[in-house]
């Protein structure tokens, strides 16, 4: 044990820091180790002491504030990141799914499945080879993007393509979970929204405080039915003394939330998100009525705006999905909607702030990447061919 950790455990100041989970995650963090979300937010997950831990380590993302962001919307508000590419299988998924792979290795599955548009079945696919059981993965064909297949197929899952939707994959899985002896993995899983709430407990850690604003990007809604579940749960144990507005953001031709009915044909650049029917509908509702929030959609342009300004500006490569909260960001910033809604708020002089949830990594689809930009013509290996070409590219600015 670190001569820190002794410290803390002995004399009644060790006892006082030890008292709240907070402290414990910076006493942990000062020790130098960090094992994953349920090691450290376990008093707030359903697990018990017969729970085999199924854990790669996941959470403890960084919270990066974006200056340049700030600068560009000039809202007057301090924007941060949470930036959950670095979950170990790059994206938010991870959270629910150590949670969700412990509790059916407890109840003896052999078989996990899940439907995917990508990042869930990649987490999957990572946690059911950690605990050594089948990993079954239903996706739309074509439509997920080739990091996330990759990352199913290295990991050994079965893969089922089938000839539809994101949400008839869903169908489909409910189908046989209803029928079968086989774990579910969607977030229709309660379990999978305990571990992904631990987004919140974190990000209140880190800033001592909960935001004035949450903005994460919405498909299937699970998400931010756990981020205000973690919220309202914080809340209540005292450990934040108010609550942040949530809204949520969908991508323009896949807002079922949005226009009040569901999407036949969802259609957008940002596949994670293309869902026509979000299974916590009601839910995603209710986190956004209970908190005064919105419910907003952004083009794809104004997605892909947002990813270039992340990575160029911010240096945060995300996936087109995780971009939708800064598109979602700059463009209730133009609409005034922050001033109105801190005007109802509060009027104690501190600067506001603002939490965008970036969901995965821009590694998850390296072709969106390539079709933005254009790969340049190879040139002669001479420092003078090299130079010309530098000096060419600064002119073109
Ligand atoms: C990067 O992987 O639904 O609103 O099957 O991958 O909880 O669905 C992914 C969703 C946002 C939306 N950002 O979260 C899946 C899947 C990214 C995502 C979402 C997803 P939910």
């Amino acid at each position: 044990m670190s001569i820190l950790a002794q410290h803390l455990k002995l004399g009644g100041e060790g006892n006082k820091l030890m008292d709240s989970d907070s402290n414990m995650r910076q006493l942990s963090l000062a020790c130098g180790k960090w094992e994953g979300i349920i090691h450290h937010y376990r008093r707030f997950l359903p697990i018990s002491d017969s729970t085999p831990i199924v854990t790669l380590c996941e959470g403890n993302t960084p919270l990066i504030r974006a200056k340049a962001i700030e600068a560009l919307i000039g809202c007057n508000m301090r924007v941060y990141l949470k930036y959950e590419g670095t979950n170990p299988t790059g994206s938010f998924k991870d959270r629910g799914m150590t949670v969700a792979v412990s509790k059916a290795l407890e109840r003896n599955y052999k078989i996990g499945i899940c439907a995917s548009t990508g990042n869930t079945s990649a987490s999957a696919a990572a946690y059911c080879a950690k605990a050594n059981i089948k990993c079954v993965i239903v996706v739309p064909e074509g439509r997920v993007a080739l990091g996330k297949l990759s990352q199913a197929l290295a990991h050994g899952a079965f893969l089922c393509p089938i000839a539809g939707s994101f949400d008839e994959a869903l169908n489909v899985v409910r189908q046989i979970c209803e029928v079968e002896e086989i774990a579910l993995l969607n977030s229709l899983n309660y379990e999978r929204l305990e571990g992904q709430k631990t987004a919140v407990f974190e990000i209140c850690d880190t800033l001592s405080m909960a935001p004035d604003f949450h903005i994460m990007p919405v498909g299937n809604a699970g998400n931010i039915t756990s981020h205000w579940m973690g919220y309202k749960e914080y809340y209540r144990n005292g450990f934040i003394t108010s609550l942040p507005v949530m809204i949520g953001v969908q991508a323009y031709g896949a807002a079922p939330l949005v226009i009040g009915r569901p999407v036949e044909n969802p259609e957008t650049i940002a596949t994670a998100i293309r869902i026509g029917n979000p299974a916590r509908w009601r839910e995603a509702i209710e986190a956004r009525d209970e908190s005064g929030g919105t419910i907003i959609a952004v083009t794809d342009d104004e997605i892909i705006a947002a990813y270039k300004l992340l990575a160029q500006k911010e240096g945060l490569f995300v996936e087109p999905a995780g971009a939708a909260s800064v598109a979602g960001l700059i463009k209730l910033c133009r609409e005034g909607f922050f001033e109105s809604a801190l005007a109802k708020r509060r009027a104690n002089g501190s600067e506001p702030t603002v939490v965008c949830v970036l969901t995965g990594h821009g590694l998850k689809d390296p072709q969106t990447a390539m079709s933005l930009s254009s790969m340049p013509e190879p040139i002669p290996p001479t420092k003078e061919a090299v130079l010309k070409a530098i000096k060419a590219n600064l002119e073109r600015g």
